[in-house]
């Protein structure tokens, strides 16, 4: 009872006007929202604190902790069937209430954002607020510039992302606060200050490793009258009105997965040792980047050219399935199909599909892709290994950058981590709002185990 008056207290906060001549600044309206969460959180652990959440079998423990319940996030919510809610809402709910860019038709990430952080759907003023708030914090420190610069270009664009991200490590305010005493209560500010600031700056870091490694190293100005997007485009390399639009998207999509995923359950854990929002997130990379997780966009599109010089062009179906079995046969997994969560097509593929049914239908590697997408469930289901036979997010996101010209496949995750950076963050602001602890489950050894239940 007590619970559901405080969500309706939560909510009358959320669809307050916002008519004053200034808009509302993201920090300021989440100063007002952080003592009525703080609240609803005391008073709702106070009545439900001892309840049970789940039990934790042997296999849970020794099979990647799936399914064990044990961590709160705030900012989004996955479901095994319909697939992700960014603070209940919907991806296509997000694409249709979000802001968008001046004759754009896809959401701002500056507005999941704040979507992400408050729980609010944001007005087309307060984003275009938070847009230059970002721009203005865009710059980076020359030695971090100079270690990129310095970085062989054999070096994998993820290691060079996650070495500039931890370099940045010296802009902390949180890690300069915390040296002169600030007290608990107002860690979340400081962290808040990180998290706007870093990623503010991803966008030249990212685009400086692009530009060092595929072409002549020489970045434009940033520009600061435009989106978060579509400045990220210009710093790459791109002036096309369609390929704003993608990043857009793709941006929004990949930011947040609910909390147990590697990227963002390594940042929340590093996070929770008082490291610095650059710290963590830099963790969180190392982790992104691993085949099985973010590196996986990588693998699909390499997967995808070998199958394409195997099978030649417009392959049969039964061509497909050969290929498939031939991977599955060598021990390897299919890249971008499959989820630990999810038991259906991701959404964050279906928005890919949309995307590229209205702007790039008759493009063949879509149409391989989807070739693909009408056989993998089948073959994956007859080799009956996998939970879930459908395609995840990684499965379309490359085919689309390919249709844009972007095609250095291996620096396809970086994109990922840019985006990827807007949940994560907002998930530390609030793990400092809510004062959580430092993170230690408890651990045991084989043998222990054994003892406790095979010692008769
Ligand atoms: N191809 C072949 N085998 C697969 C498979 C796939 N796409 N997905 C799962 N399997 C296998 C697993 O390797 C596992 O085999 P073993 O029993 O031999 O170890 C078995 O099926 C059971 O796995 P699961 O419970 O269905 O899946 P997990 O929760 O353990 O793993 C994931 C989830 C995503 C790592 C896995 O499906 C996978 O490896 N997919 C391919 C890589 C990929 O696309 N990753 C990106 C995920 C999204 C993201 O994080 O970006």
């Amino acid at each position: 009872m007590i619970f559901n008056r405080l969500i309706s207290s939560t909510q009358r906060l959320c669809v307050r006007s916002f008519s004053t001549a200034k808009p509302q600044s993201l920090k300021e309206r989440l100063r007002e929202i952080i003592p009525v969460e703080q609240e609803k959180v005391k008073k709702f652990r106070a009545e439900f604190g001892s309840k049970v959440l789940g039990e934790t079998t042997v296999d849970m423990a020794y099979g990647g902790m799936r399914g064990i319940k044990g961590l709160i996030w705030e900012t989004s919510v996955l479901d095994a069937d319909e697939g992700i809610r960014f603070r209940n809402l919907t991806i296509p709910e997000c694409q249709k209430l979000l802001p968008k860019a001046e004759g754009g038709e896809e959401p701002l990430p500056e507005g999941l954002f704040w979507l992400l952080v408050t729980g609010e759907v944001p007005t087309t003023e307060q984003v275009r607020a938070l847009s230059a708030d970002w721009a203005a914090r865009s710059a980076i420190p020359s030695y971090v510039e100079d270690l990129l610069d310095r970085c062989p270009n054999t070096l994998h664009p993820m290691s060079q992302f996650s070495l500039a991200v931890t370099a940045l490590q010296g802009e902390s305010s949180f890690a300069k606060a915390y040296q002169d005493g600030v007290p608990k209560s107002q860690y979340w500010d400081y962290v808040y200050e990180d998290c706007n600031d870093l990623i503010a700056k991803l966008p030249a870091v990212a685009a400086r490793i692009y530009r060092n490694v595929y072409k002549d190293g020489k970045l434009p100005a940033s520009d600061s009258k435009l989106d978060y997007s579509a400045n990220f485009a210009r710093l790459l390399g791109y002036n096309d009105k369609g390929f704003d639009e993608l990043m857009r998207l793709y941006l929004t999509i990949h930011s947040d997965h609910e909390g147990g995923n590697v990227s963002a359950h390594t940042t929340h854990l590093v996070g929770s040792a008082l490291s610095d929002p650059y710290l963590a997130f830099s963790a969180g990379l190392n982790g992104l980047a691993g085949p099985l997780h973010g590196l996986a966009n990588q693998e699909v599109l390499r997967w995808i050219f070998k199958m394409q010089a195997a099978v030649g062009e417009n392959p049969s179906d039964q061509k497909i399935k050969e290929y498939l079995w031939s991977t599955l046969k060598a021990g390897q997994v299919v890249p971008g199909y499959g989820h630990a969560v999810l038991r259906k097509t991701d959404p964050r593929y279906a928005c890919q599909r949309e995307f590229a049914l209205k702007h790039l239908p008759d493009n063949a590697l879509f149409k391989l892709v989807s070739q693909v997408y009408t056989i993998a469930p089948g073959v994956l289901t007859e080799h009956g290994k996998t939970k879930n036979p459908w395609p995840n997010v990684d499965a379309h996101s490359g085919v689309l950058l390919q249709h844009y010209g972007f095609t250095q496949e291996d620096y396809y995750t970086v994109l990922f981590g840019v985006s990827r950076a807007l949940g994560v963050t907002s998930g530390l602001i609030w793990a400092r709002a809510l004062g959580f602890p430092i993170e230690r489950p408890k651990s045991y050894s084989t043998d222990h185990l054994i003892k406790l239940f095979a010692k008769k």
